[in-house]
């Protein structure tokens, strides 16, 4: 059997699944011969190839997807029925067929902009790679499991890695290629878009669709400039941004009265069973495990649970502790999810542990950081009903007013409240990095800027 375009699997579902898997629901849908351009209900706007084989197309065929994007308000009935892929005859999403690209905004997944005439930091308009080179249409699903997620960002750097993107007979091509318009005058191969895009300033977008320069001269012209940026950035500060967040955050919480820990990262699996994820539980699949008994902490929870309970009648009520620190999970989800990430988790127990007091904390830290949020009801196993904290479509913390049935196996028995944030997607939010690779312990990017240079 044909298998269906995009623009008819959306039609028939009135539901879009994006790269990371968000289920959105679609406001608008219009479609050239090529491409398609999605409104969806939380406002993204995208354009894609029209494709039957992308894996947004397999996504929607297939009824898979990672979670419900928070901001589109899905029902219940509406994601259930989508996930038992019951069809509905009619939705009210038609599509429009007289859709023109604008000329600034090519649908060949990246968005214009010469890269020599942009700064740094300038915040990306909305760039969609589904045809990102190195990303196969099979190798991946949208439920989490242990495989890797392969992008440019995570590549590690190979001493060589200029010379294979320079090959144009080495470059595999992908099933996500895209259809090159007729006028274009360079032909990039997916190793060297990705080397280019690996190059490109935080801020900076470009249209290879458009692109007259060969790959050689963009290449050295994008070089320079990170040398330039590397070099200013060593005149101006030398302070890396993930150890610059973490200073900048402890001070503010140790003015605030909480009390800065450091509980250890190599844990007993023990601990893991005592937060409710046993070996039986399909969260545990995203532990490391070391040796038989033991494993990298893949959150901050214990270590806190413990000196909580140490620190009781030692502090003056309320206990206010944090920590931030590594913590590791194994993850596929590509673009706001790391395998090694720094958490902060801070939190408050005894008196005064209210969701106001919750969300003042959250607010004062967000305002003091100048990032922007929304706060949204959320659920998650280990502690059942959360605040989660979103910044546009990713979630940078959830949060949790307790007390919780868990305590008791802690030895807490107090209300608490708390929230656990990733640093790298606070810097992601910050800085508009398309992918938190740019914001990771990394030895491909300093501070946001590829260093393979
Ligand atoms: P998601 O649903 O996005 O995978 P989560 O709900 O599993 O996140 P939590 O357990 O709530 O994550 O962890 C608290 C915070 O830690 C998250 O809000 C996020 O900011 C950060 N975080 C969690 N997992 C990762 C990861 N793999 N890479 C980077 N940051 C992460
Ligand atoms: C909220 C996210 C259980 C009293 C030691 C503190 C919290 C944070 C949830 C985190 C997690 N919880 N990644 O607990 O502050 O633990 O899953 Si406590
Ligand atoms: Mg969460």
């Amino acid at each position: 059997m044909e298998r269906k375009p995009l623009d008819t699997l959306i039609s028939k579902n009135g539901l879009w699944v994006s790269r990371n898997g968000h289920l959105h629901g679609v406001k608008k849908c219009e479609t050239s011969q090529k491409y398609v351009r999605i409104e969806m209900d939380c406002g993204e706007i995208i354009t894609v190839r029209n494709s039957r084989t992308s894996r947004s197309a397999r996504a929607l065929r297939n009824h898979k997807f990672h979670k419900p994007c928070k901001r589109c308000r899905l029902t219940d009935d509406r994601i259930n029925e989508f996930s038992k892929k019951i069809s509905r005859d009619e939705t009210e999403i038609k599509i429009v067929r007289s859709f023109r690209l604008p000329p600034e905004k090519p649908a060949e997944t990246v968005n214009v902009k010469p890269a020599a005439a942009v700064e740094n930091n300038t915040p990306a308009t909305h760039i969609h790679n589904e045809s990102r080179a190195g990303v196969t249409a099979d190798s991946s699903t949208y439920h989490r499991s242990a495989s890797k997620h392969n992008t440019s960002d995570s590549s590690p750097s190979k001493p060589n890695s200029n010379a294979s993107a320079n090959s144009n007979t080495k470059a595999k091509k992908t099933s996500f290629q895209p259809q090159q318009p007729k006028s274009k005058k360079t032909e990039f191969t997916p190793l060297q878009k990705n080397r280019i895009l690996s190059l490109l300033g935080p801020g900076e977008m470009i249209s290879f669709s458009k692109e007259k320069r060969s790959f050689a001269e963009l290449e050295s012209t994008l070089t320079l400039q990170r040398k330039k940026d590397i070099r200013e950035m060593y005149e101006d500060s030398r302070e890396n941004n993930l150890g610059k967040l973490e200073r900048i955050i402890t001070e503010f919480l140790v003015d605030m009265g909480f009390l800065e820990v450091k509980s250890p990262i190599l844990i007993p699996f023990e601990y893991m069973e005592r937060m409710g994820v046993g070996e039986d539980k399909k969260l545990s699949e995203q532990i490391f495990r070391v040796g038989d008994n033991m494993c990298l902490r893949p959150m901050l929870a214990p270590g806190l649970y413990n000196h909580l309970r140490k620190f009781d009648n030692v502090l003056p009520d309320p206990v206010r502790i944090f920590e931030i620190g590594p913590c590791y999970r194994k993850e596929s989800d590509g673009n706001s999810h790391l395998e090694e990430f720094t958490m902060l988790n801070f939190c408050q127990m005894g008196s005064n542990c209210t969701r106001d007091e919750l969300e003042y904390l959250i607010k004062e830290l967000l305002d003091f950081l100048g990032i922007e949020f929304e706060i949204v009801a959320d659920s998650c196993m280990v502690y059942g009903d959360t605040i989660d904290v979103m910044h546009k479509d990713m979630e940078l913390s959830s949060a949790v007013v307790g007390p919780v049935p868990m305590d008791m196996d802690w030895g807490v028995n107090k209300p608490w409240i708390g929230a656990g944030f990733g640093l790298e997607r606070l810097l992601k939010a910050k800085h508009d990095f398309k992918n938190i690779k740019r914001a990771a312990r990394s030895e491909s990017y300093y501070n946001g800027i590829s260093i393979n240079l």
